[in-house]
């Protein structure tokens, strides 16, 4: 995509409809999104923009679309609902809302439709997993409503890279999206370090991507590390030399290499970092910081965050350090039990279903087979939850999560979806065992590329 005359006419149709809705409300709107980074930028992006409109609203984050919140929103009295980053999957159960409903989410959808109307750029030829989200399908949006909304394409980074967008770096409407932004001055690219601590020591002891085994989270082996380096205990990235530096970073990924990570994810120690000029901080940290309060059940900061609450940024420094907490504890435990291993995929069990999602992508690329998918399951009270994460390789080799999770789910009584590369479902308490054996059929097919099922192409 060059321009954004390139947007699909389809898909702008669609959005114009959709503006003619909210320009011409009068009444509070009702804004539903997802409690991730992408979901929060998302609204975030469209917060700003009703409010620029002087358009009254009333926003909802939430984990999941379950029935009874549904039920709930039917019976509300709005006159517009939005959702944001998530809907494509319940198209039935918003058939039934009596007023009127927009869908904008990038998640794979089975069919499209006007009522309610579904904007996902699926059907447009977009690829919603890597090339367009949740935030950034919203700040298109917001640039349709005005364009005097550019400034908002900072917000769209943050959560394109909560959605893991932009790891082979920008593409799509993405990328034109970034263009665009460095032309106007709102952000600009650094080729960085991807840890974000400056102090070696705290870098590897704290930052867990790239996760390190032996190493990470143990301050006597980091202690070492950097002692056999010939370095100062406390010494800086930004102290080190040229040599220092190449020595230092070669050491890593060679050992990245010898627990088998992928090369590419191995390289990814330096990467390209976003700098937002008015926040005065990079999109990833941005990101970061959002997806914690989202995590750690405070996904009101995050929002206030993105509407440019000082206050947030200082809860959510400390929201983000005992995320990063509870994350390390987990994932040390896992580098110790390891998972369990079928014959297609690897799964295992963990407590915490906000931060599964998080062991299941880390553990994947860090800790355990990264051929193979990885399934985390929390047995909550009524049901499980399932998170699932696989790779682009694995994507470029047939695997797609979205499927195998709706359809394995849909086997046991469940309902799943999602993206090729990372999916979820919930499946009735004791059936973990019979979902597995469906996932673990389904993405076997895929990997062979016999799945041939009909819909697969969505
Ligand atoms: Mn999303």
């Amino acid at each position: 995509m060059k321009n954004v005359n390139d947007i699909p006419k389809g898909l702008v149709k669609k959005l114009k409809i959709a503006r003619e809705i909210v320009l011409n409300e009068k009444d509070t709107i009702r804004l539903i999104s997802h409690y991730d980074a992408d979901g929060i930028c998302a609204a975030g992006i469209l917060c700003h923009t009703l409010l620029r409109q002087g358009l009254k609203f009333h926003v909802t984050l939430t984990r999941s679309l379950k029935d009874e919140f549904v039920d709930i929103l039917k019976k509300e009295d709005y006159p517009v609902t939005i959702f944001c980053d998530m809907g494509s999957g319940h198209l039935d159960a918003l058939k039934e809302f009596k007023n009127k409903v927009i869908i904008l989410d990038h998640h794979t959808a089975q069919s499209n439709s006007d009522e309610p109307l579904l904007i996902n750029p699926h059907f447009y030829g977009m690829d919603g997993t890597y090339d367009i989200c949740g935030s950034s399908l919203a700040f298109m949006f917001a640039c349709v409503i005005n364009e005097k909304n550019w400034d908002l394409s900072a917000l769209a980074l943050a959560g394109i890279i909560g959605d893991k967008q932009h790891l082979d770096g920008l593409s799509g409407y993405n990328a034109h999206l970034f263009e665009m932004a460095k032309d106007k001055g709102i952000v600009d690219e650094r080729k960085m370090l991807k840890f974000s601590s400056n102090l070696v020591k705290n870098a590897l002891l704290e930052d867990l991507d790239p996760f390190i085994k032996g190493m990470t989270g143990r301050e006597d082996r980091i202690l070492e590390f950097i002692r056999n380096m010939k370095l100062d205990s406390d010494i800086k990235f930004e102290d080190l030399d040229e040599e220092q530096m190449r020595l230092l970073l070669s050491a890593i990924i060679i050992r990245l290499l010898a627990q088998k990570v992928r090369p590419e994810i191995a390289e990814g120690v330096i990467t390209k970092k976003y700098w937002i000029w008015k926040m005065n901080l990079y999109a990833s940290d941005l990101s970061n910081f959002i997806n914690s309060c989202g995590r750690m059940d405070n996904m009101g900061t995050g929002l206030a965050l993105c509407l440019g609450e000082e206050m947030a940024l200082k809860k959510a420094i400390k929201l983000r350090a005992t995320y990063k907490d509870e994350l390390r504890f987990g994932l040390l435990k896992l580098e110790e039990e390891g998972a369990h291993d079928m014959q297609n995929i690897q799964f295992f069990y963990n407590d915490n279903s906000s931060l599964a999602g998080a062991y299941a992508g880390l553990g994947m690329m860090y800790l355990f087979n990264s051929e193979k998918p990885t399934f985390a399951l929390s047995v909550e009270e009524e049901k499980t939850k399932v998170s699932c994460r696989g790779t682009k390789y694995l994507v470029s080799k047939g695997l797609d999560l979205a499927r195998a999770c709706r359809d394995s789910a849909n086997e046991v009584g469940g309902r799943g979806g999602g993206h090729p590369v990372a999916s979820g479902a919930t499946i009735p308490k004791g059936k973990e065992e019979a979902f597995l054996k469906h996932v673990d059929e389904i993405v076997g097919k895929q990997l062979q590329g016999a799945d041939d099922t009909p819909g697969n192409s969505v």
